[in-house]
């Protein structure tokens, strides 16, 4: 009899990033990101939202940190604002924006949670933008590799586990578009897809030269991952002939081709080098700087694609979701929790990596929520979503699978990026107008799997 028991160094952590929850975004030296030029831009997100002030979170860590503490979450994840850091995107180190990370890192260490930072969620400078076109430019892998230096060389004293880019997809081929407008900053219109997967290549070379700069500039031994939301292909049922075309679309599904296979095998999918094909320039070596080995796979997970078997000459076939299938508050978020599993089971079986340990980065759903009479927020839906795919990603574990840690997106209410504040993926419950926090049900619920290390 299965009881969902985790093994015990599992490690259980919640997720936010910068420009998502901190605002303040023109306080000590801050300069603008891509992401506060984009949401100020009329019409690129809904009713006009922007993180200027968001979860207010760079006055209020202290207490969103104690509410991390009081729900008995461990460790955290977080992500640092370049520009914060260095305003102009490269050059001069602003020590006031180093300064709000040592304070933060410090505050969750007095509480014994440990401190997981991402070097880049999606707000690169607006400096290099105007320089030279942020991802178009193979100067920017540079620019973020000394960026990392910056950071590891002032924080690698209390932060040993580091994660380079988050979700290359979205910022590259969300953040350019071809003959029509992104919905992700830096929102730039280009002339074909080789420059969109130009923009990818370069994001892999940022991964990978930060990979380097991280370790060489670390005072202590740390770990280092990249975090992606790969494609993951699911079988319809699980039968040899379902799974075996699960795993044949995996390698070219979605962008996993591009970004996931250069990453952790070293070579871009062969459908780049066929004639025609969309295929970024690539000069010597490059691959040998992207492939980088890592500590760990950060694995970021909504839902995935339902996958059959096909007399065709792919072998395979997509299944759409069907009409009435259950779906969160999100047009892409469907309840699916095997693909938690079967992403797990790719990584290790189908790409050969079960060497590389994996951690869960992000999961979690956008809910409806409703404050009730009692001032409660009685998610039943989020709770319904995470226990669905907790007992999914158990059963990686109890198969032998490398699953290490698991992140729930996210800790708080936040700018959801072009949805702005309409959409509520929080486990606590923000009212922005009052920046107050109330824990939704949802976070009780995570405080008793933490406390059980057991899906409950
Ligand atoms: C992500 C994003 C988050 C989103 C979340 C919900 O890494 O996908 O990191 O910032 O808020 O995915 O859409």
């Amino acid at each position: 009899m299965t009881s969902y028991r985790f093994p015990n160094n599992f490690l259980w952590g919640a997720a936010t990033s910068a420009y998502q929850i901190e605002g303040a975004a023109d306080v000590d030296g801050r300069k603008p990101s891509v992401w506060d030029t984009f949401s100020a831009t009329a019409g690129r997100t809904l009713n006009g939202d922007t993180g200027a002030i968001a979860c207010n979170h760079y006055h209020t860590y202290r207490e969103d940190i104690k509410l991390i503490a009081d729900l008995g979450i461990k460790n955290y994840r977080f992500s640092l604002a370049w520009s914060r850091i260095m305003p102009d995107g490269r050059g001069k180190v602003n020590e006031a924006g180093v300064d709000f990370y040592r304070r933060l890192v410090d505050c969750l260490l007095e509480y014994g949670i440990t401190p997981h930072a991402t070097l880049f969620h999606w707000d690169s400078p607006q400096a290099l933008e105007d320089l030279y076109g942020s991802w178009l430019s193979r100067e920017m892998a540079q620019d973020f590799a000394d960026y990392a230096t910056a950071v590891v060389t002032r924080l690698g004293d209390r932060v040993t586990s580091w994660m380079t880019l988050n979700e290359i997809t979205c910022f590259t081929h969300l953040g350019y578009g071809v003959d029509r407008v992104p919905q992700h900053a830096p929102g730039r219109q280009v002339g074909s897809d080789s420059e969109v997967w130009q923009t990818v290549h370069h994001a892999l070379l940022a991964h990978g030269l930060g990979c380097q700069a991280i370790r060489a500039a670390t005072p202590q031994p740390c770990s280092v991952a990249l975090v992606d939301n790969f494609a993951v292909t699911v079988p319809i049922a699980e039968s040899p002939q379902h799974i075996a075309a699960a795993q044949k679309a995996f390698g070219s599904f979605g962008y996993n081709g591009g970004i996931l296979l250069p990453a952790l095998t070293g070579a871009y999918h062969p459908d780049f080098f066929k004639p025609g094909a969309a295929a970024p320039k690539i000069q010597d070596g490059d691959l040998q700087i992207i492939h980088q080995p890592l500590d760990s796979l950060g694995f970021n997970i909504y839902c995935g694609t339902y996958v059959r078997a096909a007399d065709n000459e792919a072998g395979f076939e997509i299944v759409n979701f069907a009409k009435s299938y259950p779906q969160m508050h999100m047009p892409w978020l469907f309840l699916q929790p095997e693909s938690i599993y079967w992403g797990i089971r790719h990584i290790s079986e189908t790409l050969g990596r079960s060497d590389l340990p994996i951690f869960i980065s992000e999961n979690g759903c956008a809910t409806e929520d409703e404050v009730n009479w009692k001032g409660e927020v009685v998610d039943s839906d989020r709770i319904l979503y995470l226990r669905q795919y907790l007992k999914s990603a158990h059963r990686a574990v109890s198969e032998g699978y490398p699953l290490q840690g698991y992140f729930v997106w996210s800790l708080l209410d936040n700018f959801e990026w072009s949805w702005g504040y309409d959409r509520r993926f929080g486990i606590i419950r923000v009212d922005f107008p009052t920046q107050s926090r109330t824990p939704k049900s949802s976070a009780d619920w995570y405080a008793e799997c933490i406390r059980q290390n057991r899906a409950v």
